[in-house]
């Protein structure tokens, strides 16, 4: 481990003597004072006591601050600006990365899936973690469903009350008797409220690696976002802490899939957290529009939807949630 790490880990425990900590980690008194100085100049304002040195009271939305809260083994790098925090993490994928995770504050070309836009000013939570799972490429989305209920988790963490509609919208609001929304609101299942978009490259038989890309709109003015968007600070009525966002949205992916035997959790979690389920739906695929009840989510993360032709499973597709009347 480095010294930075070691002693943000060591900080998160109380006041650190700086001498101490060198003897600890067999390193010069010269190079703690240097991560000290490195952490203050990424934004961790670390304080110099009589005691030693402490923790800054708000860690802030800055790597260190995002590393400080973590339990997850991930380091962070962290940006003002980027076009896109995918495209930052395929490029430390090609250069070899495991278990990064880059943030930024804001990107100037963040992307949905099929090319969209995604709109991602200054205020948001947009991370993308590099990983190189031990798992076959067919098992992908399963890790998307996974990032899902990491992200509802983490809304939940600040207090709004997010749920997942097939495959990888976080919403909130939309379902029956939720007050306040609009019909359109209603008919796309909710305000959405983030979306993640996964890239890979591998084998069939082995993923080489894996970027899943969280955007979460976090304390966003919702003036700059699509109509029937929403953020966290617009439904909590302040603005929330990124840096909590942050953590337990790595955390709980962590939990679920940092390794390859806990992956069994995910479909029960995001059973779980989905409003899709139960639900007259239509999704629109590749192959044509399926309508029926969306009755089960199946591995590696297929709709199982009940039609008037029989049951049909779906991989992939935009999906509308209807009311009944619809057909
Ligand atoms: C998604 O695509 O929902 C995936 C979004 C992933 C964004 C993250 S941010 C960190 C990382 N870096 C990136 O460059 N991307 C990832 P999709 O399901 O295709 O939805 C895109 C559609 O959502 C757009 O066509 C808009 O209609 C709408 N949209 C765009 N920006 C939005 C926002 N900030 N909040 C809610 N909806 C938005």
């Amino acid at each position: 481990m480095d010294t930075r790490r070691a002693l943000l880990d060591a900080l998160a425990d109380g006041p650190v003597s700086g001498p101490a900590l060198a003897d600890d980690l067999g390193v010069s008194r010269a190079a703690v004072w240097k991560a000290v100085e490195g952490l203050r100049d990424s934004g961790f304002a670390v304080e110099s006591t009589a005691a030693g040195y402490v923790a800054p009271d708000d860690p802030g939305y800055c790597g260190p601050g995002i590393e400080f809260g973590l339990d997850a083994p991930y380091a962070v790098e962290y940006h003002d600006s980027l076009p896109s925090t995918n495209d930052r993490a395929r490029e430390l994928a090609a250069d070899g990365a495991d278990g990064v995770a880059v943030a930024a504050d804001e990107q100037t070309g963040g992307r949905g899936r099929l090319d969209r836009e995604w709109i991602a000013p200054s205020g948001g939570v947009w991370v993308s973690l590099v990983t190189r799972p031990d798992a076959p490429a067919a098992r992908a989305p399963l890790f998307t469903l996974a990032a899902a209920v990491a992200a509802v988790d983490a809304c939940r963490a600040v207090g709004v009350d997010a749920h997942i509609k097939w495959p990888n919208d976080v919403l909130v609001g939309g379902r029956d008797g939720d007050a306040g929304d609009s019909a359109a609101a209603t008919g796309r299942g909710g305000r959405k409220l983030a979306g993640i978009l996964t890239e890979m490259e591998g084998e069939a038989d082995r993923v080489s690696w894996l970027v899943v890309g969280v955007g979460v709109n976090a304390n966003v003015d919702t003036e700059a976002l699509p109509p029937d968007a929403t953020s966290l600070a617009a439904e909590a009525e302040r603005n929330v802490s990124r840096q909590r966002v942050a953590t337990t949205l790595l955390d709980r992916f962590h939990a679920l899939a940092g390794t390859s035997d806990r992956m069994d959790r995910v479909l029960p979690a995001w059973r779980e957290r989905a409003s899709t389920l139960g639900r007259r739906v239509r999704v629109d695929t590749a192959g044509g529009p399926v309508v029926g009840t969306a009755v089960d989510v199946e591995p590696p993360g297929a709709l199982v939807i009940e039609t008037e032709e029989g049951t049909r499973r779906v991989h992939a597709g935009d999906c509308e949630h209807l009311r009944d009347a619809d057909r």
